[in-house]
């Protein structure tokens, strides 16, 4: 397989050329080159099919990607070079596509990926948000929100052509389909993400991200996650949810018959993943459609009982979606019978309160309907699993014991190991050979290299390249880093739960610590990447507070030659595929039972980074895989934390009261730091620690900052801190998603 005639047609058409064309130009020539490629690839095959609903696909930046899997990356690279041009250069070109908020939506382009490399026929189901969920601005000293276009002229979206009505309670609209190509690797397949679009979307606002959430026809498809602060924002998620899995429930069904299938043997030959209780409503209105068209009620709640499987990716309890009747009521009155009947069904099973599916409020529990009506459900880290199997979802687990099982989760090697770091990539083949690229358990074989001082040598030297590229790319956009110091990063969504409260007072520490004249051995820069929703005010005060501490600590000459702050902008996947090759210390600090799994812990572990963290989500699977030698655990374990709970019995305030904490929280409201930013939104964070500080940072913070001492102290070994590392990469192969694949498919799909 070649690209050269694909590129050579287009630039021939377009009127350029490898020398002359602009940057911009090749990556629309090379993206345009490679979907035609795809164009005719064929689709994975097999007796059932699987349906993987999703309201988010983070799936990044797709040129590399694509050439990675379909084995052109090195010819179009080398290619490139013989006209002078870089595809690196290139592709910072192509829009990321903004699909996805984080973890949840990253898991769903990994499973992508998987599903078609292993050969397994599944198609993936979302909608096309024009505007994605928002690009983070932060040149004002705090988060504000713009639109983040990236449906480009040149884009990897095919039109099918093919659309479906979708009837809501007042209105009707059509759901247009657009394809994105998942090619496997290396195996000549290519499957796809059908992503759901209505005809006529809006421009973009013009008004940052305020648009009339009232006008549905024009702006169902351009936000992920619209401001749901008011009713209009919370009925519009509604109309996105059932305008996505309408389709999608018909598009099964049409598949179903053009297969020649009966629409009563619907669990043959389908099934359908619920990734988290955003796509819920496919349950009802899979069972809608199947009564419309003649089957029995009883029958098609059997049916789709069978055919359907729900993940569940949190505990806590706001994410737990709940909708009033009177919203279905208005937005897709046409399901409330079936709602009624599956809640009668269930009722039957178990007549308990907390386990309705439409409770005495008339309030509808997705998560319950989930449950009652899918043949599996899963957690995505062992003890996410067990808490929910033991605690939040305990009555279910007793009625439904056969139907709870784990799936920790994994990610992609392929791009978090191969595309975004070919150096380290390149030294795992010298060593060990290239078939951990197929199988990334092979990367167990590391271990036997141990002893072998060069190669160690060898992979410090390329973490050190990685960390020259990083600063490279922020001095670009800004900003200097000293690539000698260690690099400490904490890179996902802003939620109290994750903690990155805790982890600036820990910066707090350190800035009194070297004004006190203890400067550490070694500089540390401390790297955050987070979003925070638009309406999450602490959130977003946890922003400010970072970007405060950053100008007070570089406008301080003591103190900015030992320790920097920085706050990377538009936190997104290409930033972090610069960001995780180049990571020391990987903060994992959620508070102990909070994360479910974590997915950027596997990312920088693969990557040579060492944790730092609690015994959290996959934490307490990597703590076991690496032994206690190779990662920095701390702070109370999820029992407590749950005891805790239960008991309501953490005051925040006994914590406060210990001076060292005390003098800690109470900087955020000292005259320095008052004099860099808003006081409204540091006193309102303060008053929180304080008061309330929900998810525990001043129980650990003692603790976290021990154990981080004695981590960057540690660093300083240079021959054991290499030796860690090598234990981290060699053991990272049990998260690869094509594991986690293989066992859905084992234990919940049954495609192969
Ligand atoms: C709910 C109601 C209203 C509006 C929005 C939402 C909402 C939106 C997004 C609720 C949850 C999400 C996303 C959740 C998420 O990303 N969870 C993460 O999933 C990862 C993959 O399983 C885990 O690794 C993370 O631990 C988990 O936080």
């Amino acid at each position: 397989m070649s690209i050269q005639p694909y590129l050579d047609t287009y630039l021939t058409r377009h009127g350029g050329s490898l020398d002359t064309s602009s940057d911009r130009e090749l990556m629309y020539a090379l993206t345009a080159a490679v979907r035609d490629l795809q164009k005719p690839m064929g689709h994975a095959q097999g007796k059932r099919k699987l349906y993987y609903f999703s309201a988010e696909f983070l799936v990044g930046r797709l040129l590399r990607a694509n050439l990675i899997n379909l084995g052109l990356l090195e010819d179009v690279e080398a290619l490139l070079a013989a006209h002078g041009r870089s595809l690196a250069q290139i592709e910072d070109q192509e829009p990321e596509p903004s699909l996805g908020n984080g973890g949840l939506g990253r898991l769903a382009a990994c499973f992508l990926d998987s599903i078609a490399s292993l050969g397994i026929n599944g198609d993936g189901v979302g909608l096309n948000y024009h505007y994605g969920l928002f690009r983070q601005r932060l040149d004002t000293g705090r988060q504000t929100e713009m639109p983040d276009p990236w449906i480009a002229p040149e884009s990897w979206l095919l039109d099918t052509g093919v659309s479906y009505p979708v009837k809501f309670g007042s209105f009707s609209l059509n759901a247009r389909l657009y394809d994105l190509e998942i090619p496997g690797y290396e195996n000549g397949i290519c499957n796809r993400l059908h992503l759901f679009d209505v005809e006529q979307p809006a421009p973009p606002p013009k008004d940052g991200i305020q648009f009339d959430k009232t006008d549905i026809s024009h702006h169902l498809t351009s936000f992920l996650y619209p401001d749901d602060s008011d009713e209009t924002g919370r009925l519009l998620r509604l109309y996105q949810q059932y305008f996505m899995v309408s389709a999608g429930a018909q598009l099964i069904l049409q598949e179903l018959e053009e297969r020649g299938h009966a629409l009563e043997e619907l669990d043959k030959y389908a099934v359908v993943h619920i990734n988290d209780t955003h796509p819920s409503m496919v349950i009802p209105e899979l069972i809608r459609l199947l009564t419309e068209r003649g089957v029995e009620l009883e029958r098609a709640m059997d049916l789709v009982e069978r055919t359907c499987a729900y993940t569940n990716h949190t505990i806590l309890a706001e994410a737990l979606e709940k909708w009033p009747a009177s919203y279905l009521e208005q937005v897709t009155p046409q399901l409330l019978p079936f709602i009624r009947a599956l809640d009668e069904r269930a009722r039957k099973r178990s007549d308990a309160p907390k386990l309705a599916i439409w409770d005495a409020h008339d309030v509808i529990h997705m998560a319950h309907m989930d449950i009652h009506s899918s043949a599996k459900v899963n957690g995505v880290a062992e003890l996410h699993t067990e808490i929910l199997k033991n605690t939040e979802l305990h009555s279910f687990y007793v009625l439904y014991p056969e139907k709870f099982n784990n799936k920790t989760n994994g990610i992609t090697f392929r791009r978090w190991l191969m595309g975004c770091n070919p150096a380290l990539s390149d030294l795992i083949t010298q060593a060990i050979g290239p078939e951990w690229k197929r199988d990334a358990g092979k990367l167990e074989g590391l271990m036997d290299y141990m002893e072998d001082s060069a190669l160690r040598e060898q992979l410090l030297s390329v973490k050190g390249e990685n960390k020259t590229k990083l600063a490279r790319w922020l001095k670009g956009r800004g900003t200097e880093i000293t690539p000698d110091s260690i690099l400490d990063i904490q890179i996902k969504r802003l939620h109290q739960y994750k903690r990155q409260q805790m982890n600036a007072l820990y910066a707090i520490w350190k800035y009194l610590q070297i004004k006190e004249g203890r400067t550490p051995t070694r500089p540390v820069t401390m790297v955050f990447g987070a979003k925070a929703a638009p309406a999450y005010t602490l959130a977003k005060d946890t922003i400010h507070l970072l970007l405060c501490l950053s100008r007070l600590i570089d406008q301080d000459p003591q103190v900015s030659p030992w320790l920097k702050l920085v706050m990377v902008e538009n936190y997104n996947v290409s930033s972090a595929e610069l960001l995780v090759p180049a990571c020391d210390v990987s903060e994992q600090i959620s508070l102990a039972s909070k994360e479910a799994s974590g997915t950027g812990n596997m990312k920088l572990m693969a990557n040579g980074a060492v944790t730092l963290g609690t015994l959290d989500g996959a934490n307490v699977e990597i703590s076991r895989l690496v032994g206690e030698e190779n990662i920095y655990i701390f702070g109370r374990s999820a029992d407590e934390v749950i005891d805790l709970y239960q008991n309501s019995a953490y005051r925040s305030s006994d914590y406060w009261q210990k001076p060292e904490v005390e003098r800690l929280v109470d900087f955020i409201i000292s005259p320095q730091l008052l004099t860099m930013g808003d006081a409204q939104s540091l006193s309102r964070l303060y008053k929180d620690f304080i008061s309330k500080d929900y998810f525990m940072a001043l129980l650990d913070l003692e603790d976290y900052i021990a154990v981080k001492e004695r981590c960057l102290t540690d660093y300083e070994d240079r021959d054991a801190w290499s030796r860690r590392m090598l234990v981290n990469i060699a053991r990272s192969g049990f998260f690869s998603s094509d594991r986690t694949i293989a066992e859905y498919d084992q234990d919940i799909w049954h495609l192969k």
